[in-house]
């Protein structure tokens, strides 16, 4: 017997789309899209697709497992259960809480893995993680602009006369987005692209602008320069609204359109043709997350908001810096569910330098990891330096679905249940404003448990029962706290399987900024607070010739490791057929000068690894840039984060992923 129900995407993505899943005998067959969603309307990509044979693959951990002499055997989860609390109690009694790193990111939308951060806190607060190596830095950015990192409803780009997608990877990565662009330009809208890669929304772009990469602060400055020549800001809201103009007009001021050409290696002509495109609002303005990932990222988003701001397209209808919505995030009550009052004891590493963090720490050393929804060995920059941090620490538990390389590097691995084997909402604050509903559909394999299942436990064996001793159906509420007065509850969404929140669809129209001085601040009071440049800089990557030429020299490359269209990260590599193969993606003049040709095998290296892969000649690519899609495990020839860099971003909480230089040669 067949029978279909509504249910959700948990990826960590743009799009968070309603799907439609088939059940069969106990099974889940199918995962199609739900036409009813108001936003996703029945399409999904091939990852949420796969997220059948990710829950039915017979690769799916069964049982917890601990590590005897190197080697994984099968446990009970009585005994699991068991020596992980002993650990946690004795370690609380004398090292202290804080010798116990929680480890995560994000890789599930789902609004009860809040939960383990509650579990930790009740612990007694453990070493957190801080900053984000996926968006940290823009978001930083926008705080300090305007006061939070909002967007606008994706239905608004309707009312755009330009559209500006800006390192965001529209057609791989936000698919509901590139729908939405194409309605925009069947009513006349113009698209541009700006990105050093020609890829498929470029295809379809008006115009598309090649960039070298980490300059977008530069090219954003150039544009405002022009702007400002041709007498096309918006002084009204400058003068009303704004505050720091006369420092960023100072910064404009100190630098020549020619410069600004040279390094961004724009044509002058192009920030002419931005300007005057700008200054026909409304432009709505689509920033990825590419461009923030330099030691510079933070300036680079900064100086694109600025330029928003000055074209006064900011807080109209069709305009916005369209980056992230955290309004989305923001409408839930975090706090009922994670109790940060509990944490009696607090450290915090950054995302990035987490390694550093776990070999370095003193007072206490970290003795513990606990790893949930994440894969740091592939995932978090310096792999090598991850491998050895994850190595020294005496008990590492991973609560995983697959065995994943840092699976593999765990004293205990925890068998977890996927997305249709237990009920939650979900919602992600990168898009759109919906949250979905994703019902039990069928039981987990073997002895997979919910993640809120091995916290409950734990909290019975650790004396903080109570804290757990509530439903699936009673914590889904508390976080869904004051959403109940616009008649959002857990009941409601059931029936409706999605709920538009109370959010609004134009932010910032009322001018109010969330700033300290309440105004759009281009000299940002906030950086100042917290000890960075406050005033807007013309910054460079930091592996640049500018500003290294000696590694520049030795290594002449940018590599960037941008997100793969097949896979969510790491989430999907295993059970694509055929077996993936590292692909490395080159630029043309790279090609001419080395003689490299398709197919053939290369190794990338600098000084922090290396990784071998086959080769692809990008059609159209920026010179000298150079791609390998991230998320790659080890097995098949992973991890690009051998070649990335653990340094932070300028403004501390973001990552430079893509601020790498790289060497290539033929093997
Ligand atoms: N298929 C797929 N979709 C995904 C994901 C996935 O893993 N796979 N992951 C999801 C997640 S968590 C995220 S964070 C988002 C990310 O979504 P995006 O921001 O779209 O993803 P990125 O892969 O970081 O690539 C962004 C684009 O930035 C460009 N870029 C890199 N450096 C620069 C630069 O200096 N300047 C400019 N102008 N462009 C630059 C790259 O060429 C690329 O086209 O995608 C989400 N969607
Ligand atoms: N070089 C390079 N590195 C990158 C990026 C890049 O562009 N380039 N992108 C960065 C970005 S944007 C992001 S967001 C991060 C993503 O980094 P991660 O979130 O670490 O990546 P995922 O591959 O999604 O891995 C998450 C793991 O969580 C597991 N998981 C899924 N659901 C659950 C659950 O409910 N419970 C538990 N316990 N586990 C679960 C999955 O099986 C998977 O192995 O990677 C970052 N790393
Ligand atoms: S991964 Fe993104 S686009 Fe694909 S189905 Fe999930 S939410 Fe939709
Ligand atoms: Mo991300």
């Amino acid at each position: 017997m067949a029978d279909a129900f509504k249910s959700a995407c948990p990826l960590n993505c743009w799009d968070s789309c309603g799907f439609h899943v088939t059940v069969e005998d106990g099974k889940v067959t199918k995962v199609d899209g739900d036409h009813d969603h108001p936003i996703t309307k029945g399409k999904i990509c091939g990852r949420g697709r796969m997220l059948e044979s990710r829950t039915n693959s017979p690769e799916r951990l069964l049982h917890p497992l601990k590590k005897v002499d190197g080697e994984f055997v099968r446990i009970s989860w009585e005994q699991a259960l068991h020596d992980i609390s002993l650990k946690m109690k004795e370690l609380k009694e004398t090292a202290g809480t804080t010798s116990v790193l929680h480890s995560h990111d994000y890789a599930n939308g789902g609004l009860l893995t809040n939960l383990g951060q509650r579990f930790f806190n009740c612990y007694g607060g453990v070493t957190e993680l801080t900053g984000s190596i996926c968006w940290g830095a823009g978001i930083e950015a926008q705080s300090w602009d305007f006061g939070d990192a909002y967007s606008h409803g994706p239905e608004d780009i309707l009312n755009s006369k330009h559209m500006v997608v800006w390192g965001r990877n529209v057609a791989r990565t936000n698919m509901h987005l590139y729908q939405k662009l194409q309605e925009a330009k069947k009513q006349g809208a113009k698209l541009y692209v700006i990105d050093p890669i020609f890829n498929a929304t470029a295809k379809m772009a008006d115009r598309y602008f090649s960039i070298k990469p980490g300059m977008d602060g530069w090219l954003a400055a150039g544009i405002m320069k022009e702007m400002i020549r041709l007498g096309l800001e918006d002084r009204s809201f400058i003068d009303k609204y704004s505050i720091g103009f006369e420092d960023l007009n100072e910064l404009l001021s100190s630098v020549t359109l020619e410069e600004v050409a040279e390094k961004t290696e724009v044509p002058a002509e192009v920030m002419t043709e931005l300007a005057i495109v700008y200054g026909d609002r409304p432009v709505s303005t689509f920033f990825g997350l590419g461009m923030q990932r330099y030691e510079n990222g933070g300036n680079t988003i900064r100086l694109m908001d600025a330029l928003i701001a000055v074209s006064g397209n900011i807080g109209i209808p069709g305009g916005g810096a369209n980056y992230a919505n955290r309004q989305v995030g923001q409408s839930f009550d975090g706090d009922a569910l994670t109790l940060p009052e509990r944490k009696m004891a607090f450290r915090q590493f950054t995302m990035m330098r987490q390694a550093e963090g776990i070999l370095t720490a003193k007072d206490p050393e970290i003795n513990m990891i606990f790893v949930t929804c994440g894969n740091p060995l592939t995932q978090v920059p310096d792999s090598s330096r991850v491998r050895e941090a994850f190595a020294s620490v005496e008990t590492v538990v991973v609560m995983e679905q697959f065995m994943t390389d840092t699976a593999k590097m765990a004293d205990y691995v925890l068998p977890v249940a996927t997305v249709f084997e237990q009920e939650d909402v979900y919602y992600s604050s990168m898009y759109h404003h919906y949250v979905n509903h994703g019902p039990k559909l069928v039981e987990p394999p073997g002895e997979a448990k919910p993640d809120l299942w091995v916290w409950t436990e734990l909290a019975k064996r650790l004396g903080f029962e109570a804290d757990f001793d509530f439903t699936r159906e009673e914590f889904i509420s508390m976080g869904l706290g004051s959403l109940k007065e616009h008649g959002i509850t857990l009941d409601s969404i059931r029936v409706s399987h999605h709920k538009e929140l109370p959010i609004d669809m134009v932010p910032w129209a009322d001018r109010q900024f969330k700033t300290p001085s309440g105004k759009y601040e281009f000299t940002s009071a906030e950086a100042f607070r917290k000890g960075s440049e406050s005033r807007l800089t013309l910054a460079l990557p930091r592996e640049s010739k500018w500003t290294d030429q000696e590694r520049a020299n030795q290594f002449p490359y940018t590599l960037l490791t941008i997100h793969p269209l097949r896979s969510n990260h790491s989430q999907h590599y295993h059970l694509l057929k055929p077996e993936p193969k590292a692909k490395v993606e080159i630029a043309g003049n790279i090609a001419e000068k080395l003689g490299l040709q398709e197919n053939d095998y290369v190794k990338v290296w600098n000084e922090r690894g290396e990784m071998k892969g086959f080769v692809h000649i990008m059609k159209k690519a920026h010179p000298d840039t150079i791609n390998i899609d991230e998320g790659i495990w080890a097995k098949f020839g992973g991890p690009v984060n051998n070649l990335t860099s653990s340094r932070e971003s300028d403004n501390g909480l973001g990552s430079t992923l893509y601020d790498c230089l790289v060497n290539i040669e033929k093997i």
